[in-house]
């Protein structure tokens, strides 16, 4: 069975218990809002469904049940390599079973004859000014091939509720095979003197990836590693929150992508990890130019907090522990490239930082972030353009949004819809007015 089988039978076997729920137990309560909630970014409360992944505050992300560790162990990988394919991970966070390499393989095929651009989104690239941030060339890129939206013609043609998945999963797999493409392209165009290079259709997405970024192995399994680990954080972060609420108006992959691209290209999201590692050298310049003391560092810490700013990828919504793709990340460093400077810096952060954090009193997590450890692997292999980092990531998050979104029109999720109050409610409800 091929993919879009085995989701068509994971689907039907997964309808009737979301049907359960929603009818005999739909008034069960999950838990309270506070005022507190309300007017602070609706942290923590508990109103969003998906199995894709889950985030537990203290150990981390699981994608479909299991651990970073146990996904780069156990998902075919190409031969010779450490990472799995992305197609097989797509595979994984579609239908919860982990594909045997025939089946990651046949994505592979699949992916390939998907993934030619079309010529007036490259136009569209071309039109843009140079200048233009790469998130917001991705994200135009993205949306302007709307027309192609096989969900929408769906619609128009007379939507089916009980199949309208199907034609959002088309426009899934659509769209993510082009992605590399788009991605390198903007990079290629914009960095590199305009110099783009063709797709080589005999590889898989990291390793093509690789290959029209112009960056030689081992940079296809990084990849890889860093596709898998952008791909999901459970529903609620902006990015896949936004996808999702998109989506639930019946928009198709392509606005429902674009909007949470958009999303992600927020300083206090996506883009953190383009600050961080301009931070990081700034660190590096202003200490010397050198790795610099475990005491300097210490003041240049504090000096960074008393002047208001926050330490870039530092902190979490939801964690409150060293995020997995953090140690992800950090031990791929420590195999590949331990002697570099940046990377002895991130470390000496991850030292001194936390403990800082903590000391000051306001983050609620001290712990670093994703981001923290991303953009040095990064500078290391010669992608030194740092506002590119964010269309990594969105490649990467791509992965587990339109995997969401499929299955949010498989389940028929409505559109969304929370209720807001005004501040005299609340103050009433405090007891105050
Ligand atoms: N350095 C200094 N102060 C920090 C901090 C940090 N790294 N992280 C949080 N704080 C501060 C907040 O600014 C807030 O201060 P305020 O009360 O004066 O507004 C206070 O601690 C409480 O915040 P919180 O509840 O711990 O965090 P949050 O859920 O509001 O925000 C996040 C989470 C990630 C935006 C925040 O920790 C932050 O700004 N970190 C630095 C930027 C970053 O790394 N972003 C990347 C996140 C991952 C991603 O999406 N890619």
């Amino acid at each position: 069975m091929g993919l879009k089988d085995v989701l068509k039978k994971k689907i039907d076997e997964h309808r009737p218990r979301i049907a359960k729920l929603t009818k005999e137990f739909g008034d069960v309560k999950l838990g309270e809002v506070t005022i507190g909630q309300a007017i602070g970014g609706a942290r923590s409360v508990k109103c969003l469904v998906t199995d894709i992944s889950y985030l537990d505050p203290v150990e981390g992300i699981r994608f479909r049940g299991l651990t970073i560790p146990e996904v780069m162990e156990k998902l075919p990988k190409p031969k010779g390599k450490d990472y799995p394919y992305v197609e097989g991970f797509w595979y994984f966070l579609l239908t919860g079973d982990v594909p045997t390499m025939a089946q990651a393989e046949e994505v592979v095929e699949d992916f390939k004859k998907r993934a030619q651009v079309p010529q007036y989104v490259i136009d569209v690239l071309r039109a843009m000014p140079r200048d233009t941030h790469p998130m917001t060339m991705l994200s135009a890129a993205v949306v302007a091939m709307q027309r192609e939206s096989k969900f929408a013609k769906f619609y128009a043609e007379g939507f089916n509720k009980m199949t309208a998945w199907e034609s959002m999963y088309e426009d899934s797999c659509d769209l993510l095979a082009k992605l590399p493409e788009i991605a390198a392209y903007i990079y290629r165009m914009k960095y590199k003197g305009d110099t783009p290079i063709a797709s080589d259709m005999s590889l898989d997405f990291g390793g093509n990836f690789a290959h029209m970024m112009g960056i030689p192995a081992p940079y296809d399994d990084v990849a890889r590693m860093y596709f898998v680990l952008h791909s999901d954080h459970e529903s609620g972060n902006v990015s896949a929150h936004t996808t999702h609420l998109v989506a639930s108006a019946l928009s198709d992959a392509y606005y429902s992508l674009s909007a949470g691209l958009n999303g992600l290209a927020g300083p206090l999201h996506g883009l953190a990890n383009q600050e961080v590692l301009g931070w990081i050298q700034d660190v590096y310049a202003k200490l010397g130019g050198k790795v610099p003391t475990k005491e300097d560092l210490k003041k240049f810490l504090w000096d960074t907090l008393n002047s208001g700013q926050v330490i870039p990828g530092y902190g979490h919504a939801v964690l409150r522990k060293t995020d997995p793709r953090y140690t992800s990340q950090r031990e791929y460093c420590q195999k590949y490239l331990p002697e570099d400077e940046l990377f002895k810096v991130v470390a000496m952060i991850y030292d001194v930082a936390p403990d800082i954090l903590m000391e000051h009193g306001k983050a609620k997590n001290p712990w670093p972030n994703v981001d923290a450890q991303s953009g040095v692997i990064q500078w290391f292999y010669g992608l030194r353009e740092y506002d590119f980092y964010t269309v990594l990531f969105g490649v990467g998050r791509a992965i587990g949004v339109l995997a969401n979104i499929t299955w949010d029109r498989a389940l028929g999720y409505p559109i969304e819809r929370p209720k807001s109050v005004t501040t005299d409610m609340l103050e009433a409800a405090a007891g105050i007015k």
